[in-house]
C-alpha cells in the first residue's frame, strides 16, 4: 500500500502537481454542516447549482459507491509576472486566469496519472477539477495538502495559495495523510484588506460582497449594487487582494507550468481596448482562457464600471 501510495506521489510530482495527498472516503461532517450553514445565510447568491446534489457533495460514496480514498492534487500557478505600473487606464486579471483554464490542464494531466496507475492495477476512479458536487476546499483539509486560510482559500506551508485543486475518487485503499494544520495564527492582513468586507468571518466569505462574483460570475445584464461596484478598483476579472496580502505567498517560488503563465505577458488589459474589442478578436485572444466564459459583452461591462470609478 505505501508503495503505491509512494508511486502516486512520485507521479503527481512528474506531472507538476506541488502536493499529492490522501484522506479517507468518507462522509464529510463538520464541513458540511458549515456548508449548509453557508447556503441558509444565502452566501452564494445566485450560485444556485451550490445548493444541489447535496448528498453527493456530503459523502463521495454517493458518485463512486467503490470509493475507498480521496486523492487530492494541488498545482501552483504562481509565475514571476506582477501588474503594470502605468497611468493607462487599466484592469487587472486575476492571477488564477493569466493562462490557459485550469479545468483543462488540470483534468488532462490528472488523467494521465490515473492512465500509468491503471497500468499497474485495477481501480475505478472520477476526477473532478470544480467540476461537480465536491468541497474540493474540505477535502484539501483532510488529505493534508493545505489549510483554509482566514480569507477561505487553501495555503499550502511550500506552495502558498496560489494553487488549483484536483479531487480524484479511487476505490484503492490508501493510507490516509494526516490533515493539514492551520497555520494562520492572530494574522488578520486578508481580512483588513478586503475592500468589501466580504470575508465576514475567518474562513467565511459572503460571496454577495465577494469582488470575484460580481466580475466574474454574474450575468452581463446584472448590474452590481453601488457599494460594491464602487469598490471594484482595477479588479476587471477576478480579484487576488485577500492572497496578495498573505505572508504565505511571498516565496518565489514558481510553477514550471508555462501554461498558467500570462499571454503576450499580459496581467492587466487596457480598458480603452476593451470597448473597441470585437467578437473576433475576443474570441481569438481568450480561446481556452477561463475569461472566455464571462464572454464579451460581460468583459465591457466590467470594464465601464471600473472606467466610471478612474
Ligand atoms: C463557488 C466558488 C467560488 C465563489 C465563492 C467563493 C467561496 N469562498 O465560497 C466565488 C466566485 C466568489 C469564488 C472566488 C474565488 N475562487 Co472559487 N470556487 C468556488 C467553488 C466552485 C465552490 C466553493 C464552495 O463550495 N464555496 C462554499 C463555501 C462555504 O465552501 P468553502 O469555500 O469550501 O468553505 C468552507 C468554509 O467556509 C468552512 N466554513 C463555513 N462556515 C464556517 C464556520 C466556521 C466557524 C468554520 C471554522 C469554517 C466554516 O466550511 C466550508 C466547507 O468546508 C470551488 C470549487 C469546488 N467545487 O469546491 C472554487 C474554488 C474554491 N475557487 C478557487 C479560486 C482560485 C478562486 C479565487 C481565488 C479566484 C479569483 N482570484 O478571483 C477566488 C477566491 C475568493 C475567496 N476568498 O474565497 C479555487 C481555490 C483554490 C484554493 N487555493 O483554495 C477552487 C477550489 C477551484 C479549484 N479547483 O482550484 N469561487
Ligand atoms: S477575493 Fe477580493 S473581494 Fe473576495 S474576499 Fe478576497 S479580497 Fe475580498
Ligand atoms: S493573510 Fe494571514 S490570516 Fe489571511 S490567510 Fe494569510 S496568513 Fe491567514
Amino acid at each position: 500500500m505505501d508503495d503505491l501510495k509512494h508511486y502516486i506521489k512520485n507521479l503527481a510530482n512528474d506531472f507538476g502537481f506541488g502536493h499529492c495527498g490522501f484522506a479517507a472516503a468518507r462522509p464529510l461532517d463538520i464541513e458540511f454542516q458549515h456548508y449548509l450553514h453557508w447556503l441558509e445565510l444565502d452566501f452564494e447568491g445566485d450560485m444556485h447549482y451550490l445548493s444541489k446534489y447535496l448528498e453527493k457533495r456530503k459523502n463521495p460514496l454517493e458518485i463512486l459507491p467503490t470509493a475507498k480514498t480521496i486523492i487530492v492534487l494541488a498545482h501552483s500557478y504562481k509565475t514571476p509576472f506582477e501588474y503594470p505600473a502605468t497611468s493607462e487606464p487599466v484592469g487587472y486579471i486575476a492571477r488564477y486566469a493569466w493562462g490557459d483554464d485550469y479545468h483543462d490542464v488540470l483534468k488532462e494531466k490528472a488523467s494521465l496519472i490515473m492512465q500509468k496507475l491503471s497500468e499497474k492495477v485495477d481501480f475505478e476512479y472520477k476526477i473532478y477539477v470544480d467540476t461537480g458536487p465536491i468541497l474540493e476546499r474540505a477535502w484539501a483539509v483532510r488529505s493534508g495538502v493545505g489549510w483554509q486560510g482566514k480569507n477561505g482559500n487553501i495555503i499550502n506551508s511550500e506552495l502558498g495559495s496560489y494553487i488549483f485543486l484536483c479531487v480524484v475518487l479511487v476505490s484503492l485503499e490508501l493510507e490516509p495523510d494526516i490533515p493539514a494544520k492551520d497555520y494562520c495564527g492572530t494574522c488578520q492582513r486578508c481580512l483588513l484588506a478586503c475592500p468589501t468586507g466580504a470575508i465576514v468571518q475567518p474562513k467565511v466569505v459572503d460571496a454577495r460582497r465577494c469582488l470575484a462574483y460580481w466580475n466574474i460570475e454574474a450575468k452581463p445584464d446584472v448590474t452590481p449594487p453601488q457599494e460594491i461596484s464602487g469598490k471594484f478598483g482595477s479588479r476587471l476579472f477576478g480579484c487576488d487582494i485577500c492572497q496578495e496580502v498573505c505572508p504565505y505567498n511571498k516565496k518565489n517560488n514558481f510553477t514550471q507550468e508555462t501554461r498558467f503563465y500570462p499571454r503576450n505577458g499580459e496581467t492587466a488589459l487596457n480598458l480603452i481596448e476593451i470597448f473597441s474589442m470585437t467578437q473576433q478578436q475576443f474570441s481569438e485572444r481568450f480561446r481556452r482562457s477561463p475569461i472566455k466564459r464571462k464572454k464579451l459583452q460581460g468583459l465591457k461591462k466590467n470594464a465601464e464600471i471600473l472606467f466610471k470609478n478612474v
